[in-house]
């Protein structure tokens, strides 16, 4: 089935409840990931990360370098997260980092300021178990809403998915949103190369280019519960723009390249391993015998 014929599922795939989606997922074993771009969240993590649903089998926090506290406050919460460290700048290179750490069959992408409710992954799970390649949130889908997005960029997000519907015969309802899952084989496909909030349509229009099966998701956004957007609707629907004229003159398929090429991110030990060295060393500190009954100190810094 081509993107084209994606969205004509949007109906039965917003019918599928959470109970239906878990016990689906339970039988067919996939494991999930979820990945969270954070810069400056600290407040915002804890809203979202108490309510990721336990179907989800690992938690990847990709930080953009925040100087609130978010990895803390994240490992409080949730001391199973993982915490990888973005190689460059940006929203997409932090989800390009984050998509080649997870390890779940199932990758799905939400955002941290709480404006995403992590209620609604089974059914972005549903859709992919459903038969789907890709689950494209979408909050003008029917059953989709905001309460977030200002009228400016509404706007500019409708011209933009015109845009794309256009050049590229996909039937999109929503551009440029942030939630979406999919099946690990996507990957390739999407090969997330660029750096900022362009990367949603980016993956978009990568996925559908590559043939892939996108059903949407009717999402509801909230608002960011505390502090600032980081997105310039003026400088950013430029970027995005731009990036859509690239991708329509492109001739091979973006996974033609993307064997070669990685991001370069930095995992932190996990809290357990963290806390033991440290552990070790207030023992050292202290001039006690325990450090020689114990393995040689743990490299605190970020893995390579
Ligand atoms: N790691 C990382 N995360 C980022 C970066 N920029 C934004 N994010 C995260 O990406 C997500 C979306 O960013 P927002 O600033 O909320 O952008 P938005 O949702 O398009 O804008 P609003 O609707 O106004 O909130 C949030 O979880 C941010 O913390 C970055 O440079 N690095
Ligand atoms: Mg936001």
């Amino acid at each position: 089935m081509s993107v084209r014929d994606s969205t004509a599922g949007t109906a039965a795939v917003i019918a599928i409840g959470g109970r239906t989606a878990r016990a689906a997922a339970i039988r067919s074993k996939a494991s999930i990931s979820v990945v969270i771009p954070t810069l400056d969240e600290a407040a915002n993590l804890p809203h979202v990360l108490a309510r990721i649903p336990a179907i989800v089998d690992e938690v990847v926090l990709v930080d953009g370098h925040s100087k609130d506290g978010t990895i803390d406050v994240a490992r409080t919460i949730r001391p199973d997260v993982r915490v990888v460290l973005q190689d460059g700048r940006g929203k997409g290179n932090a989800l390009a980092c984050g998509f080649a750490a997870a390890s779940g069959d199932i990758i799905v992408m939400i955002d941290a300021d709480a404006s995403n409710d992590p209620d609604e992954i089974p059914r972005f799970v549903a859709a992919l178990l459903d038969g789907n390649d890709f689950a494209k949130g979408s909050r003008f889908a029917e059953g989709g809403a905001s309460t977030d997005i200002t009228p400016i960029r509404a706007f500019g997000n409708r011209m933009l998915g015109l845009a794309v519907n256009v050049l590229f015969g996909t039937r999109y309802t929503d551009l440029c949103y942030g939630y979406n899952a999919f099946w690990r084989h996507c990957l390739p496909h999407m090969h997330v190369t660029c750096d900022g909030f362009e990367v949603e349509t980016l993956i978009h229009v990568r996925v559908a280019r590559a043939g892939l099966t996108v059903a949407e998701v009717a999402s509801i956004e909230h608002e960011r519960m505390h502090g600032e957007s980081k997105l310039s609707a003026v400088r950013d629907g430029q970027r995005i723009l731009r990036m859509i004229l690239r991708e329509r003159v492109r001739r091979e398929p973006a996974a033609k390249h993307a064997d070669g090429w990685r991001p370069s991110f930095r995992e932190l030990p996990p809290v357990a391993v963290a806390s033991r060295a440290a552990s070790v060393r207030d023992a050292d500190d202290r001039g006690s015998h325990v450090s020689r009954l114990h393995p040689p100190r743990a490299d605190l810094s970020p893995a390579g």
